[in-house]
């Protein structure tokens, strides 16, 4: 496909801002395609004969970042299955289609590779949340979720991997004028109006 065709929206925050949360709900009141990065890793480490099944798994528990090839792979395989599926053509050369691309990317060598190889990103959508309300958001979906990393260690670890790695992301998007920062503190009916407010300024 091609980048001109394509909108895209990058969704970011800590782990558990609220970014898959939010994205459910434009989906629905916007008609955007949602792409989670992290859902897509743990499928492929589901799927059988997948040769990354081991690193992704050994990645999400560790709270690490997989090697940008794989996600950005990833990313841009769903991108096309999700316009053949839309138009219905193996081809989907003119085809448009809008993502919001959910906890990516988080280093900065996945955000010039995707903005170079795949598309440039209208802006970043960025849920801002203390690491307490993240915590204990993570902790009590933890209870159920059998997610490998809702536990107190892996908690910590993809903390310090958010700080460390991925706010440095933010910051660089923030220089440029392209962050709309929304804060995640408050009800998710209450983030959701905001978000809605941001986006109808930023699209029209
Ligand atoms: N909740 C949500 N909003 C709330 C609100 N306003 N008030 C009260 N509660 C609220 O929400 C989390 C929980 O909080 C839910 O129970 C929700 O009801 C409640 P959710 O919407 O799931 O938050 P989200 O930001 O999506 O949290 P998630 O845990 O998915 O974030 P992560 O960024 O940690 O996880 P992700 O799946 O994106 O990545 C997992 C791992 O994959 C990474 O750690 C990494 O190892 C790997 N990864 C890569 O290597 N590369 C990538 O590019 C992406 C991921
Ligand atoms: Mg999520």
């Amino acid at each position: 496909f091609s980048a001109s065709d394509v909108t895209v929206i990058f969704v970011l925050g800590g782990p558990g801002a609220g970014k898959g949360t939010q994205s459910h709900r434009l989906v629905e009141t916007y008609g955007f395609t949602h792409l989670s990065a992290g859902d897509l890793l743990r499928a492929e480490q589901k799927r059988p004969g997948s040769e990354f099944g081991e690193l992704i798994s050994q990645c999400i528990r560790e709270g690490a970042i997989v090697p940008m090839e794989v996600t950005v792979k990833l990313l841009e395989n769903a991108m096309r299955d999700s316009l053949r599926e839309k138009s219905g053509k193996e081809d989907v050369s003119g085809v448009k289609g809008k993502f919001l691309v959910d906890g990516f990317p988080r280093k900065m060598d996945q955000a010039l590779k995707f903005e170079q190889t795949v598309c440039p990103a209208r802006f970043v959508l960025f849920y801002d949340c203390p690491a307490e309300e993240l915590e204990k958001r993570l902790l009590e979906r933890g209870k159920t979720s059998g997610r490998t990393d809702d536990n107190p260690e892996s908690i910590r670890k993809r903390f310090a991997t958010f700080v460390e790695t991925s706010m440095p992301v933010v910051d660089h998007y923030e220089k440029e004028g392209r962050v709309v920062k929304i804060t995640a503190t408050t009800s998710i009916d209450d983030v959701f109006k905001e978000t809605q407010k941001q986006l109808t300024e930023r699209l029209g």
